[in-house]
């Protein structure tokens, strides 16, 4: 059944580790096909819709787009609900799941504005395509450019996003009420949950994520000391909880 089912996917990114969250919540077998970026669009716009990763194949089905998948797992695959059947609470986990994806984009700018640059960074984000060391650098100098361009890596925007994902943080708080062990709508994982920890989990960098390649100790200070106050505050707290106790991975 795995052959049938492909996330294809940049395995850095954090939408699609929001996807491969809920196939695994699922318990749903799926190979992971790594695309290249840039071309990868080649293959996504036809067959999908969307110029984007995540995209599900499952069997002759394409979706693309993070949250279609996750209504697309919900209606064919039932069995470990990401959605409550109580219409107030499911409305709840409706809206919070489409604030945090609008967050990640924050989470996602302002992480390669303090990264973008640095040697490290292509390199984490190619190690798991196994490409010759000269070609990952040379795509790794054009990807880096990309980046830049598509998602504006400048220092206003930038600046701009650290205010939205701070946002974001004090939303995770509120409806835990500062206690790392709720979850964000009732007794237990919902979509919103997975959405909000996987969107910010780069900042966190849980154990056993792609993103624990990027050496802490090559960080920029700045970074380096607000993943620090990160982790000590109850939202980072609460990512952390999410990744050691539903997704399974271990602390860093
Ligand atoms: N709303 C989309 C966002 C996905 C997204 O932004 N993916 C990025 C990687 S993090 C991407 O594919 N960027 C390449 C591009 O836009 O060409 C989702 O939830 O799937």
């Amino acid at each position: 059944m795995a052959e049938h089912r492909v996330l294809y996917q940049f395995p850095i990114s954090h939408y699609c580790e929001k996807a491969r969250w809920m196939l695994d919540r699922k318990g749903l077998a799926y190979r992971e096909h790594n695309l290249l970026p840039g071309p990868h669009r080649l293959f996504t716009r036809p067959r999908s819709g969307v110029n984007t990763v995540p995209v599900l194949r499952d069997g002759k089905r394409l979706v693309g787009d993070s949250t279609r998948i996750a209504y697309y797992l919900e209606k064919y695959y039932p069995d470990a609900p990401l959605l409550p059947d109580a219409p107030e609470a499911r409305q709840q986990v409706i809206e919070l799941e489409q604030q945090f994806d609008r967050y990640g984009a924050h989470v996602r700018r302002w992480l390669y504005g303090q990264l973008l640059g640095r040697s490290d960074v292509m390199k984490v984000f190619y190690a798991p395509y196994r490409l010759p060391a000269l070609v990952q650098r040379a795509l790794g100098a054009v990807t880096e450019k990309g980046i830049a361009r598509m998602y504006r890596i400048s220092p206003e925007p930038v600046a701009y996003s650290w205010q939205r994902l701070q946002e974001g943080l004090a939303l995770i708080e509120s409806r835990i009420k500062g206690d790392p062990d709720r979850y964000l709508v009732g007794e237990r994982l919902t979509l919103a949950d997975i959405a909000a920890a996987s969107l910010y989990a780069p900042l966190l960098v849980p154990g056993g994520t792609p993103w624990e390649a990027l050496s802490e100790d090559r960080m920029p200070a700045l970074l380096r000391e607000q993943m620090t106050s990160l982790r000590a505050r109850p939202a980072g707290q609460w990512v952390m909880r999410r990744y050691t106790k539903d997704r399974g991975l271990r602390a860093p």
